[in-house]
Parts: C-alpha cells; sequence; structure tokens
C-alpha cells in the first residue's frame, strides 16, 4: 500500500469539474453554490454536446466551460483527467443532487495527505439518503463483490461525487465512456494500492423538470460488464479460479453417482454422466490454469508499473525524502 503524497504546499490549486449534459435547470446553482462554498476553487464545467441553454447559464454564473464532443459522462471525466491541472481535483454532477457544503469534508483528507481519493458516500451510515430502490439495490450487490475481491469497506460504489489527488490524476488510464466510469476510478485506485476514504453526504433529490439521463437497463449491464471485466483483468486468479471451481463441483455431482456404481459393481453403467463429469472437471481445472498463469502476467505487470511511475515522479520524490 503506498502512502499519499501531500500536494504542494503554499497555494494548492482546487478545482470543482461538473460534467454536464442538458442540465439547465440545475447548472447555474450549482456553479453558484461550490463558489460560495469554496471560494479558492475554480469551477469547471465539462459539457458534452447540450443541447439546452446549459453552457450559457454555466458561464453566466462564473464558470469556466470545457467542451468534450465524444458523448458520454466517461469521456467527460476522461477529459477532465487530462486537460486539468490542480493539486486537487474535485468531480461532482450538475444535477444539484450532491450538497456543495460537503465539499471541504471531501478536498480536506487530499490536502492533508490523507487520502488519494475521497468519495461522497450516499450509502454511508451517517447519510441520510434519496436513493432510487434498484441504484441502492444495484449498488450494493456490486459492492458485496468488490469488497470480498479487495478486501475493503467501501459503501457506495457509484457516486458521482469525489475529490482526487494530483498524483492519483496522473496515474489511472480512464477507459470507460459512459456511466461505467465510477466504477472503473474505484477499482483501478483500489488496484494500484492508492488510499480511499469515504465521507458521508446527503443525496438531494433532482428538482421538477431536470431529467436522469441513466438508463437502468442498459446502463446497469454496462457497469456489471465494466466491473467483471476488470476483475479479469486484475484478478484474474479470483476470476477464473472461481469459475474453475464452480465447474469441478458441478461435475462432482455426475462424477460421484459414477463412481458410487463403479465401487458397488466394478462396472459404469452410466457413461454419458461419466462423460459429462470429466469434461466439467478438465474444464474447471483448464479455467484455473488460465487463471494462474494471467496471475503471474498481472503481477509482473503491476510490479512494471509501480518501477515506471516511480522513474517518472524520480523528481519530486526527491524533494519529499527526509
Ligand atoms: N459530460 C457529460 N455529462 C453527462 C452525460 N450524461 C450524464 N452526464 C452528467 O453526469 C451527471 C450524472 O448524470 P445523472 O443522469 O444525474 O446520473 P445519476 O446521478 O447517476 O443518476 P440519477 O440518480 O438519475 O440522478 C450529471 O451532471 C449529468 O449531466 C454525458 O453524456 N456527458
Ligand atoms: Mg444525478
Amino acid at each position: 500500500m503506498s502512502v499519499p503524497t501531500p500536494p504542494s504546499p503554499g497555494h494548492p490549486r482546487v478545482t470543482v469539474a461538473i460534467p454536464c449534459y442538458n442540465e439547465e435547470p440545475t447548472i447555474a446553482k450549482v456553479v453558484r453554490d461550490f463558489r460560495a462554498a469554496i471560494p479558492e476553487a475554480d469551477i469547471v464545467v465539462l459539457d458534452n454536446n447540450s443541447s439546452d441553454g446549459t453552457v450559457a447559464a454555466a458561464r453566466a454564473a462564473g464558470a469556466r466551460v470545457l467542451l468534450e464532443h465524444r458523448q458520454g459522462k466517461g469521456f467527460a471525466v476522461q477529459s477532465m483527467f487530462r486537460r486539468i491541472d490542480a493539486d486537487v481535483l474535485v468531480m461532482v454532477d450538475g444535477d444539484d443532487t450532491y450538497p456543495a457544503d460537503a465539499v471541504r469534508s471531501l478536498v480536506e483528507p487530499v490536502l492533508r495527505g490523507e487520502a488519494d481519493m475521497v468519495v461522497g458516500s450516499r450509502l454511508h451510515r451517517g447519510a441520510a439518503s434519496e436513493f432510487r430502490l434498484l441504484n441502492r439495490f444495484g449498488n450494493r450487490l456490486l459492492l458485496g463483490v468488490l469488497n470480498a475481491v479487495f478486501r475493503t469497506r467501501l459503501t457506495d460504489l457509484l457516486s458521482g461525487y469525489r475529490a482526487f489527488s494530483r498524483r492519483l490524476v496522473r496515474a489511472l488510464p480512464l477507459a470507460g465512456g459512459g456511466f461505467e466510469i465510477e466504477a472503473e476510478l474505484t477499482i483501478k485506485t483500489l488496484q494500484r494500492g492508492f488510499v480511499i476514504h469515504e465521507v458521508p453526504v446527503k443525496l438531494i433529490p433532482r428538482p421538477p423538470g431536470s431529467h436522469s439521463k441513466i438508463r437502468v437497463l442498459r446502463d446497469g449491464f454496462l457497469i456489471l460488464s465494466t466491473i467483471l471485466a476488470l476483475f479479469r483483468d486484475y484478478k484474474p486468479l479470483t476470476f477464473f479460479g472461481g469459475i474453475g471451481l464452480v465447474l469441478v463441483a458441478l461435475g462432482l455431482v455426475p462424477g460421484t453417482v459414477v463412481i458410487v456404481d463403479f465401487a458397488r459393481t466394478g462396472l459404469v453403467p452410466r457413461l454419458p454422466s461419466a462423460i459429462l463429469a470429466v469434461g466439467l472437471v478438465l474444464s474447471g481445472v483448464v479455467a484455473g490454469a488460465v487463471g494462474l498463469v494471467l496471475h503471474a502476467t498481472a503481477r509482473r505487470f503491476q510490479e512494471l508499473e509501480v518501477l515506471l511511475h516511480r522513474l517518472a515522479h524520480d523528481e519530486t520524490d526527491d524533494t519529499d525524502r527526509v
């Protein structure tokens, strides 16, 4: 586990970045609320081809607007990571569903060097949240798997309210273009050994006239398949080993029957069962072997990545050395 480096002393640069797609009814209020909550921060709206007055409203409220043409929240986040230079980068939705007055509780742990990512959690025991039932259920299910695999105790995987340290922003290669970006942020951060903190935040319902961009089935499926792909790549032994164990266990059912028959009579009367058992057990063993090979490769890549990161940051790290 790596220790987060505190950002440059003096005047740390904080930027609040707001990905937006058609958020005209709420964006001005969000910009004003954040300006009031953290006056020293830069406020940037990442607009994604909005067809309403989002851009004009954001500018009128005093935000800087960056345009991202590839449609999707994930692309806006990728663009924010690439184009914004800040010691602490805060990301928040433009639909006025996260409280601006909690922003300091997200920024402070990064400034103090205690965490590289702070997540405003809507499911934390301290948070009283207005959270749709399906969202809550999906979030819980995915978290159960994630917490078991990475041995963490996170409570909100899909929160759109987060603060990142400069070095985390530099270290994360993001690929997701849509709503799978939040899960990707959390998993890639955990996998690289960065520290994640959670602070409870209250979720406010969308005001009337403002519309959700999420399509539950399509985006739910995308989020699930992203998580599975990340497990496959980063925890291959758990992923393929798990599949292997299930196949072997399935194979043992017909296999036991065949063995008991054979022990009793010395014959194999149920040939199809025997073939099925052998097929399932062999497939399970192959899956386990694939997991082992990929595990060894993935570990080497993780080591290389740490070395590369160290090389890239050698100069800055030298000044911190005591
Ligand atoms: N840049 C960009 N932002 C988007 C896009 N789709 C959604 N967003 C923004 O991402 C944020 C979250 O989108 P929402 O539709 O509120 O999704 P959500 O908060 O997960 O779901 P709800 O519970 O329905 O609010 C909002 O600020 C949206 O404007 C997109 O295609 N591009
Ligand atoms: Mg929202």
